[in-house]
């Protein structure tokens, strides 16, 4: 007998209802639990889209678009500083080439697993497609955790991870990027390793220094582009950032920049949080409070409780920001980390919108809250894809072997995000309310299904 998790994807042809799409995709893919959630929401509206339009279904087009090209798993080897032999795991899910070479993060972090890989590659499709450059869809990381190792040991585990890496990437091929736990020590590392074994100096990863190949505004690209996309849609309700009470999660990339963003355009922000717990500074941060927790972060890697300790402001441990009253919100942190409570907490404390910094992190029952509430609420793929798009940037730069200023860049990404919003708009307004979470799913589905019809069964 054919073992379920063997079956093809057409192998009983059943028809095109959510129950069925999902329940084969369980069954192909056990306990993969943050890939079925992702393909879920996609499919919400995928499935009566394409019901509309059966030239998809014909092809099957979900079925292939939910299934990755290619996924790659290898042990990593690497030495730490006390001579122990350290084992790790690699991955890169190659997950969809049709509209360019595949493109996305790498994370390193102790909970990596296939199932976040292929959920990141998968929401990586529609969001690279939404930014309107050609780039297909790819993921990857490992589940080592640079947190506590020494800059010679997060070294060797970069340059043994790339050594196996390197035989799958490629400037048209595979052109990964940061994510959680991988910023510019560990693409400087990667970048190095691979530009020693293949002997060329080409524009094969994104987020590099300036001074090999990186581009101006990519530090700043994801937090900014959140911003800006907050920005349009409250100017679509015909208001603005000005005056606005914002709390934010995390404190890595994403949420710096984010933070960055809204104290230049005049909101207010509050709060703060890393793994362990948030600060709440109900004066608002100012550059210089954001200085002090960039040189934490980035440099001194140390805990978010010590700019608590540093400021004398009140630190929750353990807790999550969601209970401060705000007018927005911005998790900027990771997958699952505002549930069905902290939204109803939220909408209780009268917040107006949420855009999501970090990916997935809002879930699915906590989306439905916000919607049903006609709070303004933007999915990652359309509010965090500005990181992407200024890596698309980069790789446009290195190609051309030129450097944009970081005003043309920042230009081109408040043109992207824009654009964005104006895709979600077309492909999601209902009668009194934009539902962005349809309009970023079906408008970044549509390019890459049209270019997967046109080159037949593959
Ligand atoms: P960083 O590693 O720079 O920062 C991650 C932040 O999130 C840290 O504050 C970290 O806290 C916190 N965090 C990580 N894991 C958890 C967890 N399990 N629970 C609570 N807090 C957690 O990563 P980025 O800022 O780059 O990424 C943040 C999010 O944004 C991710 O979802 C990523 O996929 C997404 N993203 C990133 C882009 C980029 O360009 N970097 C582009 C688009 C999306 P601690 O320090 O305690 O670990
Ligand atoms: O989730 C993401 O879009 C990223 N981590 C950035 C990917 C990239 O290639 O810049």
């Amino acid at each position: 007998m054919i073992k379920a998790a063997e079956e093809s994807t057409q192998s009983k042809c059943p028809e095109l209802t959510m129950d069925n799409f999902i329940s084969g995709l369980k069954r192909r893919n056990p306990g993969e639990t943050e890939f079925h959630q992702s393909v879920e929401e996609v499919m919400t509206y995928l499935i009566p889209y394409v019901q509309l339009h059966p030239k998809y279904r014909k092809a099957q087009i979900l079925e292939r678009l939910t299934e990755p090209d290619r996924v790659i798993i290898f042990r990593v080897c690497w030495q730490d500083d006390h001579d122990a032999v350290r084992t790790n795991r690699g991955y890169r899910v190659q997950f969809n080439n049709s509209i360019g070479p595949y493109k996305g993060g790498l994370r390193f972090h102790p909970t990596v697993n296939l199932s976040i890989l292929k959920f990141l590659g998968f929401e990586q499709i529609f969001k690279n497609s939404l930014t309107t450059l050609p780039m297909g869809a790819g993921k990857g990381g490992s589940n080592f955790n640079p947190k506590g190792k020494s800059d010679d040991e997060v070294m060797r585990f970069c340059q043994a991870f790339m050594t196996e890496l390197s035989k799958h990437i490629g400037e048209d091929i595979d052109v990964p990027a940061g994510d959680i736990g991988v910023g510019a020590r560990e693409i400087s590392y990667m970048f190095g390793q691979y530009k020693r074994l293949k002997n060329e100096f080409t524009g094969t990863m994104t987020g590099k220094g300036l001074e090999f190949g990186g581009s101006e505004i990519r530090t700043e690209a994801t937090g900014f582009g959140c911003i800006y996309f907050m920005r349009e849609m409250l100017k679509h309700q015909s208001d603005g950032l000005e005056g606005k009470q914002c709390l934010i999660s995390g404190s890595g990339n994403v949420a710096q920049y984010a933070a960055l963003k809204l104290i230049q355009l005049g909101a207010k922000v509050v709060t703060i949080s890393d793994s362990s717990g948030f600060v709440h500074d109900p004066d608002g941060l100012d550059e210089e409070k954001l200085e002090f927790i960039i040189d934490l972060k980035t440099v001194k890697r140390g805990r978010i409780s010590e700019f608590a300790d540093h400021y004398k402001l009140k630190f929750y441990d353990k807790q999550k920001p969601w209970s401060i009253p705000c007018d927005l919100a911005f998790p900027c942190a990771t997958q699952n980390e505002l549930d069905e409570a902290d939204a109803k907490a939220l909408i209780k404390n009268g917040c107006q919108g949420i855009a999501e910094g970090a990916n997935m992190p809002v879930t699915i029952g906590a989306i439905k809250s916000f919607q049903n509430a006609k709070l303004l609420f933007s999915p990652g793929k359309a509010s965090n894809a500005g990181g992407v798009a200024v890596s698309g940037l980069e790789m446009t730069q290195n190609s051309i072997r030129m450097s944009w200023s970081s005003e043309e860049l920042e230009q081109r990404l408040v043109e992207i995000m824009t654009n964005i919003h104006q895709q979600c708009i077309r492909y999601g307004s209902e009668k009194d309310y934009v539902d962005y979470v349809k309009g970023a799913n079906i408008a970044g589905f549509v390019k890459v299904a049209d270019a997967m019809l046109a080159y037949g069964v593959l």
